[in-house]
């Protein structure tokens, strides 16, 4: 089987490099450097990661929201530490058509200075509370370290939760749930990480304090995958986020933020995938079975009736599969596949359909088991899980 140029355990940056586009995730042509187009296979791979995030966050009643991408700069500059953070790394907006703008609109960065404005005319008592909402948009980053794709880009394909709550015990609470919501999701993309509280000068610019969330990476660099943030009233002071208590006092939101991005997929890419291409886990792949049939002169029909009919069975279980029925030969489409790193292949020829059976080969561990026909779609589900 061919392999890739660059060997995944010599050269791992080159490997991945290599990896990403021969594998249509994404293309760096695109004449912005650290602005990246996304290819349509690489799309559905983030949008089924996207897909993980939303049902995370509907189970734990965040609302999606969807902000506007520009923020006028007064609004940008009311938190002192933020500025201080991000001043460096966003993109301004000079003009409009041919007007000099009297007030300048950034490109957000992140959106704490977008919304905030709006959470202190939207919670006014303490029956608002706690307002939890989210939205996945992209964000903007004048990164001026070397760029690569996914793990550190300009345009950022964005997920962002903000919440606020009556008081610093509440917001805590939320950190606890951010945790968990981080198990879930990374346990289902198969990726090991810890949780590391970050020290002062590493903090998000205005947090109290940040948690990060950090996978090991083959180079042996850690990277970030996401970070949780309590800004206890650091926010809710400049930007007057306050609501009526009980005892009709008025006081200010504690407020909490989790953030990650596309830097997920990098991960996946570099921590799953081999010599051969990607390798991804079965609950975001694209495709989850492909089907490969093994065509002999005469035989023809009856081979392409049989996927058929597994097709449709698939389908059924909502299993997301394909049949490969270009011109070319089993053995490329074994490598096209592979590179894909579609989880399951299935082989149909002939001398299966004379025994009942197909033969299923898994990405991960390349193992080949025969099966009969009629327990196919039970072993694949209990193959895939
Ligand atoms: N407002 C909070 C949520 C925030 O912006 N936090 S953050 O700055 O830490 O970003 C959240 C996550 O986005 C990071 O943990 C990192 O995984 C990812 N990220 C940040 N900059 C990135 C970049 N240039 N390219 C890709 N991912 C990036």
């Amino acid at each position: 089987m061919p392999e890739t140029k660059n060997k995944k355990d010599q050269d791992f940056n080159e490997w991945y490099n290599e990896i990403v586009e021969l594998a249509d995730l994404c293309d760096k042509r695109y004449p912005i450097k650290g602005m990246n187009v996304w290819r349509p296979y690489g799309w559905k791979l983030m949008n089924h990661v996207d897909q993980l995030i939303r049902h995370e966050m509907i189970n734990t009643n965040h609302d999606e929201v969807n902000f506007p991408l520009l923020i006028p700069e007064s609004s940008f500059k009311k938190e002192e530490e933020h500025i201080k953070g991000f001043g460096s790394e966003v993109y301004w907006i000079t003009h409009a058509g041919l007007n000099k703008l009297e007030e300048k609109w950034l490109l957000r960065p992140t959106s704490e200075t977008a919304m905030y404005p709006m959470f202190s005319l939207w919670i006014r008592s303490h029956a608002d509370l706690p307002l939890k909402i989210f939205q996945i948009v992209n964000t903007f980053r004048y990164e001026t370290k070397q760029t690569r794709a996914f793990i550190r880009v300009r345009e950022i394909h964005f997920f962002e939760a903000h919440t606020c709550h009556k008081n610093y015990e509440d917001a805590e609470k939320q950190i606890q749930e951010d945790k968990k919501i981080a198990n879930n999701l990374f346990n289902k993309l198969c990726l090991p990480f810890i949780f590391c509280k970050r020290p002062e000068w590493d903090k998000f610019a205005g947090a109290y304090y940040t948690l990060s969330i950090d996978v090991l990476m083959p180079s042996g660099k850690t990277l970030q995958l996401g970070s949780i943030h309590q800004y206890k009233d650091n926010f809710s002071k400049p930007y007057e986020i306050t609501y009526e208590s009980e005892e009709g006092k008025h006081n200010h939101c504690h407020q909490t933020t989790y953030g990650m991005s596309e830097r997920i997929l990098g991960a996946l890419v570099g921590i799953h995938g081999d010599n051969k291409g990607l390798i991804i886990p079965p609950k975001v792949a694209p495709i989850q079975v492909i089907i490969i049939p093994i065509i002999f002169k005469g035989k023809e029909k009856e081979v392409l009736e049989t996927c058929e009919s597994l097709l449709h069975q698939l389908n059924k279980h909502n299993i997301r599969a394909n049949i490969d029925k270009r011109d070319i030969t089993p053995g490329n489409k074994y490598y096209d596949w592979e590179l894909k790193g579609v989880p399951i292949r299935i082989e149909i020829g002939p001398r299966d359909l004379e025994k009942n059976e197909i033969v299923i080969v898994r990405r991960d561990n390349g193992e080949k088991t025969s099966i009969l026909q009629n327990s196919s779609v039970d072993y694949i589900k209990k193959e895939l899980d």
